[in-house]
């Protein structure tokens, strides 16, 4: 059986304890690896390599640290196959999705680094009095906290900008998804310190998040979560940048191309079963078209059903499966119906067919808390502007994805509270995205130059004129 440690300065080294953690695959529930169980002696250990990497990682050339991180991607895609196969392993999901979306976060990880070079790390200017200079400065050692839905993703969506200003890192994957994280960091060719692993539960998560040696706590994960993080990091006076998951709405407007807009609603309530946290939550559908819409949303369900060309995979656990299937049964006991999926309690694993639901009221939980499965819940609604004030009324403000053919329709849209909106499409940006999440969906705004401005803090150098020294 395979056994993974942590990376810290450069060295795989097993947790101070010995003691590991079961990674267990969710498709059959057998254990098929074991991994370090670290807490707050293991982060410390990390936390102190880190520290003194992070000056010579700093004082690089620019160029030199760009190429070093360049290598680093190289190394991930060179091992691409690997990683998606532990993907597969640790949380179900299909090698190809796992493929995929590996590639998808090395090219955002490459574009956040290459940014670099466009931002401005020194400012100068001078007055009647002298020179002023403005440097950001990195701001030194980050913990990234990373969930289980999307570990290689999500570990490099904000580390390029974080690596190329000069800091040094921590990584903590999810304990649900640990073997990609450290088959991710095999062949790192950074120097020692620059990138460290540390592997384990919430013990390892929550020494970083309180320990005084880190200056910035990057999480990902749950709201409960999030806040307790955000707390720790506030006792040192640290920043965050928390992402806590959605609820995210979608308005199906009369007028659409409801064969199209129906595939595209089943993709973004289905694929990755659902554990997407811009994955959709909340169906707002426009009467006129909804019987239609609802037939062609049955019909698209079935190529992500079993046997069909995008089969998913079953969810993380049955942690998260029995989430599910409780908001599943809380909906059904308030009135709403299945009109497909539901758990099939024979099944092996935490599998979880893809679900439709009609007759969603406000009050239900799967109207008001994160899911994160396959499951589309519907509303049918009078009007464009029901579907906008019900689509508003989250505490959530994640992501929202709009079709209609009317543009005040699609002009009304912008007003609602989120950090990403889509339009006539779910997903996908062409060009600089930057975003902040809106609501209890987070804090901290990242993307773009936004990254290098989190990455960094600013110092003004001020030198007088001689003339004007005494
Ligand atoms: O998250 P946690 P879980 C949502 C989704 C899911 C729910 C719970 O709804 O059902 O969260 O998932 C580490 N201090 N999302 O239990 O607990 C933990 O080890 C510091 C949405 O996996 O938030 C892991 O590495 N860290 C989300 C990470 O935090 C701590 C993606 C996330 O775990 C800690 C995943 C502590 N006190 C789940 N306790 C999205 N936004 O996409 C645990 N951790």
């Amino acid at each position: 059986m395979q056994k993974f440690e942590n990376y810290i300065g450069g060295a795989w080294v097993p947790a101070v304890t010995g003691e590991t953690l079961d990674a267990r695959n969710p498709a059959d529930g057998q254990v098929f690896a074991a991994f370090a169980a670290s807490d707050a002696v293991d982060a410390d250990h990390a936390v102190a390599a880190a520290r003194a990497a992070q000056p010579a990682w700093a004082a690089l050339p620019l160029d030199e640290r760009l190429a070093r991180i360049e290598a680093f991607a190289d190394s991930i895609e060179r091992r691409a196959e690997d990683i998606a196969l532990a993907e597969h392993r640790e949380m179900g999901k299909p090698l190809g999705v796992a493929l995929q979306f590996i590639s998808i976060g090395l090219a955002g990880f490459r574009a956040a680094v290459a940014q670099a070079r466009e931002y401005a790390f020194t400012s100068r200017s001078e007055g009647a009095m002298g020179v002023t200079e403005v440097h950001r400065v990195p701001l030194g050692v980050v913990a990234e906290i990373v969930p289980w839905n999307f570990t290689v993703p999500q570990t490099l969506v904000n580390l390029g900008a974080l690596l190329a200003a000069g800091n040094t890192v921590v990584v903590k994957p999810s304990e649900k998804a640990t073997p990609s994280a450290a088959v991710m960091f095999e062949d790192n060719p950074l120097p020692g310190g620059v990138l460290n692993l540390v592997l384990g539960d919430g013990r390892a998560g929550r020494a970083l998040a309180e320990h005084p040696g880190i200056d910035l706590v990057v999480f990902t994960g749950s709201v409960a979560t999030g806040r307790s993080v955000a707390r720790a990091a506030g006792e040192n006076l640290n920043r965050t940048i928390l992402e806590l998951g959605g609820k995210d709405a979608v308005i199906v407007d009369a007028g659409v191309d409801v064969g199209a807009v129906a595939m595209d609603v089943a993709a973004g309530s289905f694929i990755n079963s659902g554990q997407i946290c811009t994955s959709m939550e909340r169906i707002y559908v426009h009467e006129e078209i909804a019987e239609e819409f609802v037939a062609a949303l049955l019909e698209a369900s079935k190529v992500f059903s079993a046997g069909g060309p995008m089969e998913i995979g079953p969810l993380v656990d049955e942690e998260q499966a029995a989430i599910v299937e409780a908001h599943v049964a809380d909906a059904v006991a308030r009135g709403a119906q299945v009109l497909t999926g539901g758990r099939d309690a024979g099944a092996a694993g935490s599998y979880f067919p893809p679900t439709v639901l009609t007759g969603i009221t406000p009050e239900m939980v799967i109207a008001r808390e994160e899911t994160f499965g396959p499951v589309a819940p519907i509303t049918v609604v009078d009007s464009f502007e029901s579907a906008l004030e019900l689509a508003g009324a989250s505490d959530f403000g994640l992501a929202a994805t709009v079709y209609s053919p009317d543009d005040a329709h699609l002009a009304a849209a912008r007003t609602l509270a989120v950090s990403m909106l889509w339009l006539n499409r779910w997903q996908g940006s062409d060009g600089v995205r930057e975003s902040e999440p809106a609501g209890i969906s987070g804090m901290g705004a990242v993307g773009g130059l936004r990254a290098y401005d989190a990455a960094t803090r600013p110092m003004t150098v001020f030198l007088p004129h001689a003339e004007l020294v005494g």
